[in-house]
């Protein structure tokens, strides 16, 4: 069952429902969502840069990088300098060299299956790169029984992957979207999306779940589920609807989980592990149809609750923390992408989340709002620029740069 039929279903029966067919319309009140806002088109991105003001006071720089990328879902940067981009529907592995992307996708992706969640995924570099040059990537893949989501890895050659090979795939029956990161124990993590019923509260099935796996896609036998009956081994943590962003803190060693609410309730989670995050029994967003989706919002026992939200939905993509040399007022800030604020179209942004030494909020700002595009993920270079991808079928690349025009002091 793909999600996108079970949109398609629950609207269906909405319809049914409506139509006055059934006894039991009530119960379907809850599917009907209202009609979608017109909402705003996007202007095109132009030659030149944009400056922007921030709320820190220095202004920004915003450039495009590349153009014409097919719905582009994440980035890896190489220690040369290159970049990394997954065009998720189209299934291809970008290269972005001295700032020019290259018309010749790399080699060595499989065949990927690809719809509004499913394709092309994250990709990683193994932290051990320079003396391994492995590259690992999430994808959606036909089984003869279903699909599936797959984790691979391959070696780098410095214009193709060599060697790929699945490492870790799922039981078949999911399109479901995925991100993966390696946490500062060296294990890979890997979020399966679980928007759908109560499967994020089922031990015995992935979806709705980060998993925990070994460079090698082995199961390490410190995970939390380990040999307790009804769990998957592979589960570190549950109870997430859709989990679109993993983010390693250097500094404390936490790895910061992003995650999808449905209208309301988009959540940012410091994981731990055997924890459960919640959903869909606690939250703080509403459902499509404009109730909340629970009545407890936080503190319920045995849930983490998350450590910032939003309420709207700002439609979370990527996730990344700010270190480097180029803006130092925004030094351990967090970024955050959004597709869509309160569900209208062309309300894309990114999000700044200003923390303090304890990790905590104190303040946010919106970025980029102004072009009207779907934020799909933000990245921190080595050498501290941030870029950003658009989710469009002529998606861009673009940098954040400290501004280089004399401008008058505010
Ligand atoms: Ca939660």
């Amino acid at each position: 069952m793909t999600t996108r039929n079970s949109v398609k279903r629950f609207h269906g029966m909405a319809l049914w429902f409506a139509l006055g067919f059934c006894a039991a319309a009530q119960a379907a009140v809850d599917f009907v969502a209202p009609p979608p806002a017109k909402g705003f088109a996007a202007p095109p991105l132009p030659e030149g840069p944009l400056y922007y003001p921030t709320g820190e006071g220095h202004e920004i720089k915003v450039v495009v990088v590349a153009r014409g990328l097919s719905f582009p879902y994440s980035i890896a940067f190489l220690p040369d300098g290159a970049m990394l981009v997954s065009e998720k529907n189209a299934g291809r592995l970008r290269v972005v060299r001295n700032g020019v992307l290259d018309p010749r996708p790399a080699n060595g992706i499989p065949k990927v299956i690809a719809n509004n969640f499913s394709g092309l995924l994250d990709i990683e570099l193994h932290p051990e790169f320079d003396s391994n040059q492995l590259i690992y990537f999430s994808y959606n893949k036909a089984l003869d029984e279903g699909t599936a989501v797959a984790v691979a890895r391959g070696r780098w050659d410095g214009r193709d992957l060599q060697d790929v090979k699945d490492i870790y795939v799922t039981a078949p029956g999911t399109t479901a979207g995925s991100r993966i990161a390696f946490g500062a124990d060296g294990r890979l993590y890997v979020t399966i999306f679980g928007a759908f019923g109560n499967v994020p509260q089922q031990g015995d099935v992935v979806d709705g779940k980060v998993l925990r796996l070994t460079a090698d896609g082995q199961i390490p036998p410190d995970n939390p589920f380990v040999g307790k009956a009804g769990f998957k081994p592979e589960i570190y943590s549950m109870g997430h609807r859709s989990a679109t962003g993993l983010a390693l803190h250097e500094r404390t060693g936490q790895l910061w989980e992003l995650e999808m609410g449905p209208n309301g309730g988009d959540e940012v989670n410091i994981l731990k592990p055997g924890a459960n995050y919640g959903w869909p029994l606690v939250s703080t967003g509403r459902n499509y149809a404009g109730p909340y989706q629970t009545k407890a919002f936080n503190n319920v026992e045995g849930m983490e609750d998350p450590v910032i939200y939003w309420m709207p939905s700002i439609s979370v993509s990527g996730i990344a923390f700010y270190r480097g040399d180029k803006f130092p007022a925004w030094q351990n800030s967090l970024f955050v992408g959004g597709m869509r604020t309160g569900e209208i179209a062309g309300t894309g942004r990114l999000e700044r989340i200003h923390l303090n030494a304890d990790m905590q909020e104190i303040r946010r700002e919106t970025l980029l709002a102004d072009l009207r595009r779907r934020i799909r993920e933000v990245a921190v270079s080595p050498d501290g620029y941030i870029y950003v991808l658009t989710d469009e079928a002529d998606g861009a690349l673009l940098r954040i740069e400290p501004s280089d025009r004399q401008t008058e002091k505010r």
